[in-house]
């Protein structure tokens, strides 16, 4: 597994793709080739052709801050990051906080994933960050402890989402144990070597990129240990509609609409609607957590 930390840009660094695609290529000099290649390219044959910046930190979903495409990115900037901490906690020997200090100290990969909403659009995202497993390795679960409750800040006075209550915020979200740990979910604090948009979940937020979209909680400030599955926002607000699972399946259809397709963002007029992926494009990585389970029930 690579290690490696990026290097902050300055402000007015803008990142044009061309750029740092050639700046990709000469820290893969330097590292060594091989050593760059991340995991997530090795998933399908599909060469992963990032989105745009633009395209990447315009058209999101966060309803704390409204329930449009672009409303995130004109409304997130008021999301106070600083301060920031994440406690640990639940079904643990101790609980501990880590600062946002502590967070930073952890080094940092790029990821290029793919991204597939519920909605049945998709993009690919080049992500800076860290395996999940590395945070929950700071505390030591009780025997009894299943799955991880993951929770979202609640700013009324900064999020106009949270105070036109369009959802049941706190946003919460979920996993079991297994799937926490495996080394494809990240905790991502940034996006194309630039500290993570707000729009985008600033300044820590989860990338399970098997599941969709909804499961990769912005902006968390607590992970709890639970024994049961624990409470998640989506599938309290409709379970036969966004299961606990949300594993990405363009066998099983949304009540309402077909997830055998999707439509890449930005991707143009002929080729903009592709086929959806088994688990994503993940299915060698992550099919044998699901081993005797039936994914057209349990969704
Ligand atoms: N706290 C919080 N996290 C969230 C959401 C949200 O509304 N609030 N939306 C989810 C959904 S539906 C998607 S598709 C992704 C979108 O991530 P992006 O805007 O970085 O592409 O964030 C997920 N995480
Ligand atoms: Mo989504």
């Amino acid at each position: 597994m690579t290690r490696r930390r990026i290097d902050r840009l300055t402000q007015d660094d803008v990142t044009p793709k061309e750029l740092w695609l050639k700046r990709r290529q000469i820290l893969a000099g330097l590292a060594g080739l091989g050593a760059i290649a991340p995991m997530g390219a090795r998933a399908s044959d599909e060469p992963l052709e990032p989105n745009t910046f633009e395209e990447i930190t315009t058209y999101n979903n966060f309803y704390e801050f409204g329930t449009g495409k672009s409303d995130p990115s004109k409304n997130a900037h008021k999301l106070q990051t600083e301060p920031w901490s994440i406690t640990i906690d639940g079904a643990v020997e101790e609980p501990v906080t880590l600062d946002f200090a502590a967070l930073s100290e952890i080094p940092t990969e790029e990821r290029i994933y793919r991204f597939r909403c519920v909605e049945a659009w998709s993009m690919v995202i080049p992500w800076n960050g860290f395996e999940l497993s590395q945070l929950l390795d700071r505390v030591t679960p009780l025997p009894s402890a299943q799955y991880v409750q993951f929770e979202t800040a609640v700013q009324p006075d900064n999020m106009i989402g949270v105070r036109r209550k369009v959802l049941n915020f706190p946003y919460r979200e979920g996993l079991r144990l297994d799937e926490a740990r495996h080394p494809l979910t990240i905790m991502a604090t940034g996006l194309y070597g630039e500290p993570m948009p707000n729009q985008n979940g600033a300044p820590i937020r989860l990338v399970v990129p098997w599941k969709y979209g909804f499961k990769s909680i912005k902006s968390i400030v607590r992970i709890t240990f639970t024994e049961e599955e624990p409470f998640t926002t989506w599938n309290d607000l409709n379970p036969s509609e966004y299961g606990f699972y949300s594993n990405v399946n363009p066998n099983v259809d949304h009540p309402r609409w077909s997830q055998a397709t999707e439509r890449r963002i930005g991707g143009g007029l002929f080729n903009s609607r592709q086929d959806t992926l088994m688990f994503n494009g993940y299915e060698d990585e992550v099919a044998d957590l699901y081993e005797g389970m039936d994914l057209t029930v349990q969704i």
